[in-house]
């Protein structure tokens, strides 16, 4: 497998030295936010997890090939081109065709399995849309979640998605969800969803222990650190809701699905909040890097005490 993967420099050191990586994904940067506030926000988190003391991967496929870290130029690529969506389903076909295109948390949590990356920081994972009943539109995040020993650390999942359908099918497909410092699973832009969560940690270092814990148990199904949005940064939970229901209310007339269904959701919530829900959402992600690499850092000293 190692044919596929092309390691940027520092990965390539950090694998060698065994120091811990947190991995990034790209389809939150290529097909989430709007160009140049994507590339930025790339930059920023790559700096936030250097800063903190591990490396960062952010991972995409280019011209074929698995790039595990990406040169600015790469980067910029990413950002700034218009690229596939690539989920689970889609790796194979990206690869053996030599396209380009962004990993989302599925794709995403895959390439970092094969890389040997335990620690993985987005956004949000994809999960239950709501209306599921009728389109059994569900997410290949879940899916991937259940067969992938990754560790993602999120703001739990998008709040345009069934929040309480999506909590059960990670519970059904035995996927701990855990909220870190808080009871309850949190919707994203906002730091509460009144969905109780029984699993809590307040520190990396609990975390880690989490970790190598269900893996030691022998469970091959990735982790949810549920990192809810930093005070200072969320929208309220009411407040989000008019302008999630005001976009999902258009899909109908503007006849979108698919693929197509969550960065068009994003886009239309960025215009009917006056671009504060992309505000949210960098803050988020900034904040779920910050604690991404502090994790790494424990597991790191856990296995080399
Ligand atoms: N969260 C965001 N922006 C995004 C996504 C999540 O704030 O763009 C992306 C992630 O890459 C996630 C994907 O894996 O959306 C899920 O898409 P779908 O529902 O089509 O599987
Ligand atoms: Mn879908």
């Amino acid at each position: 497998m190692e044919q596929f993967l092309r390691f940027a420099d520092e990965v390539a050191d950090a694998r060698r030295s065994g120091t811990p990586i947190v991995a990034l994904e790209t389809t939150i940067l290529s097909h989430g936010m709007p160009y140049p506030q994507n590339l930025e926000t790339a930059r920023e988190v790559e700096r936030i997890v250097r800063e903190a003391g591990a490396t960062p991967a952010t991972i995409a496929v280019l011209d074929g090939a698995i790039h595990v870290g990406l040169s600015d130029e790469r980067l910029t690529r990413v950002a700034r081109e218009p690229m596939l969506k690539l989920s689970s389903a889609d790796l194979a076909y990206a690869i053996s065709s030599g396209k380009s295109g962004a990993t989302t948390v599925a794709a995403t949590m895959r390439c970092a399995s094969l890389a040997g990356i335990e620690v993985f920081a987005t956004g949000g994972i994809g999960g239950v849309h709501r209306g599921a009943e009728q389109t059994m539109d569900v997410s290949g995040d879940l899916e991937a979640l259940a067969t992938t020993p990754v560790t993602v650390i999120c703001a739990g999942a998008k709040a345009i998605l069934d929040l309480p359908k999506t909590l059960e099918a990670l519970e059904t497909r035995g996927v701990p969800v855990i909220g870190y410092g808080i009871d309850e699973f949190p919707a994203f832009w906002s730091r509460s969803s009144g969905l109780p969560l029984s699993l809590r940690v307040d520190s990396p270092e609990d975390a880690a222990r989490l970790i190598r814990t269900h893996y030691a148990l022998g469970f091959e199904t990735g982790i949810v650190i549920a990192n809810p949005i930093p005070v200072r940064d969320e929208i309220p939970r009411a407040e989000m809701e008019g302008f999630i229901r005001a976009a999902i209310a258009e899909t109908d007339t503007a006849n979108v699905h698919g693929k197509a269904l969550t960065p068009w959701l994003l886009d239309r919530i960025l215009t009917l909040s006056g671009g504060r829900s992309l505000e949210a959402n960098i803050a988020l992600v900034r904040s779920n890097a910050r604690l991404a690499a502090a994790i790494a850092l424990s597991c790191f000293r856990n296995s080399n005490p």
